[in-house]
């Protein structure tokens, strides 16, 4: 039996989808145009008035938004209705230049929270579940947006925030948490720290976590899904465009739904700026199609994917988009190869590293340097330095056959490379501080 949170919209006929897009863009533009001046401008500078967006396949005319324009128009420049009709913030993290504000009104929290509420159901919850949020609460997105699902599900809902894991633990064991819902690297990091105090998989009561608002990949899938003993969900979404909920994955597990009622999605080329057909990898860019607060349409998210209309086993119709296969910002050259952090997480868990690693990007006498500190596992560990020594070149040559170029390897002792709670800090590139 197939479960799903709207299932009107979520398996309505792709005709049925498309009406409605059509019909809200409309709105939204004549909308975005009457109320910010700021995006006003825009389109005036480019020559395109309300009248010429008559469907979604006119979008393409309208100008992007960068988070350049987010910082030009900080904080209230972007706002799409009266403060007084904002019930709430949330922002990024970051430096007070960079930082992301983007408003709600209590409407687009009711969407957000839907959006969630569709996850959390494609990941099998229903009322009789309980939902553990270790998301952080705050000014993040994480933990309202899964928190607001949780509820709108009727799950009961473990207001957890991030960290303390020893009392992550005891509320998951005594309360009989059903459904995990934190970043993939503090998912890795409960498991690690489950199997410490002695519980087997089978110990706690989870059948799905819901994971993201970082990069992952299928092999840490693979790992947390073991050391959890549950079925793994991906999540995505940005604070531009509300929080997590934007795209959501069902039980195929094979790319995430982006829910179109309210968000329609481009793939562009990130250096011309122009439409790519379905199926080509590029630039993600999303225009909200019903939001109030902070309408942003045509935002370039930088996150590079792919989107798929292939029929999906679980129903839904929408339209799916592959993990982000990195960010045209996260991409590190060294020595002139392009090496993205995915690709040396990939090689780690297929070596049989524990995903607890870092990487260090420098730059000494003009030349890059390389390197990744992994933990090894206690049962790798040998005291003849020369079975180490072994390892690290071992690791060297698959990284190098993957990547193309080689990384110095430092194997470290379990537990020296600091866990994380919320988005793991996995590259230190120090180049950028000069
Ligand atoms: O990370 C929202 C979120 C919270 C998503 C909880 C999922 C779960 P921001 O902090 O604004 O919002 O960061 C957004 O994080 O552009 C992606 O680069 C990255 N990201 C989000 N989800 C995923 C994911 C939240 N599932 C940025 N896989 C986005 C990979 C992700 N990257």
């Amino acid at each position: 039996m197939k479960h799903y949170y709207q299932p009107e919209i979520e398996t309505a006929p792709r005709e049925e989808i498309l009406k409605i897009q059509n019909e809200k863009i409309v709105k939204q533009v004549r909308y975005v145009y009457d109320h910010v001046a700021y995006y006003r401008n825009l389109m005036d500078k480019k020559g395109v008035t309300p009248e010429d967006i008559r469907s979604v396949d006119d979008i393409k005319k309208l100008p992007f938004l960068t988070k350049d324009d987010l910082r030009e128009a900080y904080p209230y420049g972007l706002l799409g209705t009266d403060l007084k009709n904002c019930v709430r913030i949330h922002s990024t993290s970051g430096t007070t230049g960079k930082r992301v504000v983007a408003f709600y009104t209590q409407k687009d929290i009711d969407m957000w929270e839907e959006c969630c509420a569709r996850a959390i159901v494609a990941a099998g919850g229903s009322d009789e579940d309980v939902c553990q949020v270790c998301y952080g609460y705050g000014l993040f997105t994480g933990g309202s947006g899964l928190h607001g699902g949780s509820h709108k599900v009727g799950c009961l809902t473990l207001p957890m925030s991030s960290g303390n894991t020893d009392r992550q633990i005891q509320f998951m064991m005594d309360m009989q948490a059903t459904i995990l819902c934190c970043t993939p690297s503090y998912a890795a990091y409960i498991g690690e720290s489950l199997a410490e105090r002695g519980y087997s998989p089978e110990d706690n009561k989870l059948k799905a976590g819901i994971f993201g608002a970082e990069p992952w990949t299928e092999e840490m899938r693979a790992e947390i899904e073991k050391s959890l003993g549950i079925k793994a969900y991906d999540i995505y979404g940005l604070t531009e465009t509300s929080g997590p909920g934007v795209a959501f994955e069902c039980e195929e597990q094979t790319g995430m739904h982006i829910n179109e009622d309210h968000f329609y999605a481009e793939i562009i080329d990130p250096d011309t700026g122009e439409v790519l057909p379905e199926g080509e990898k590029g630039e993600l860019v999303f225009t909200s199609l019903d939001k109030e607060g902070f309408p942003l349409l045509r935002y370039r998210t930088k996150d590079i994917c792919i989107l798929s209309r292939e029929k999906c086993s679980c129903g839904r119709t929408f339209v799916k988009m592959t993990k982000p296969l990195g960010r045209s910002d996260d991409m590190m050259i060294i020595r002139g190869v392009n090496v993205f952090p995915s690709q040396i997480e990939t090689v780690l868990l297929k070596e049989g590293y524990t995903p607890n690693y870092q990487i260090v990007v420098d730059r000494k006498n003009n030349t890059d340097t390389f390197d990744i500190y992994v933990e090894f596992s206690k049962d790798m560990f040998s005291d003849k330095v020369s079975d180490m020594q072994k390892r690290e070149q071992a690791l060297k040559a698959a990284m190098r056959s993957m990547l193309g170029i080689g990384p110095k390897i430092h194997l470290v002792a379990p537990k020296t490379i600091q866990r994380s709670e919320g988005k793991a800090v996995r590259v230190i590139d120090k180049r950028k501080l000069h």
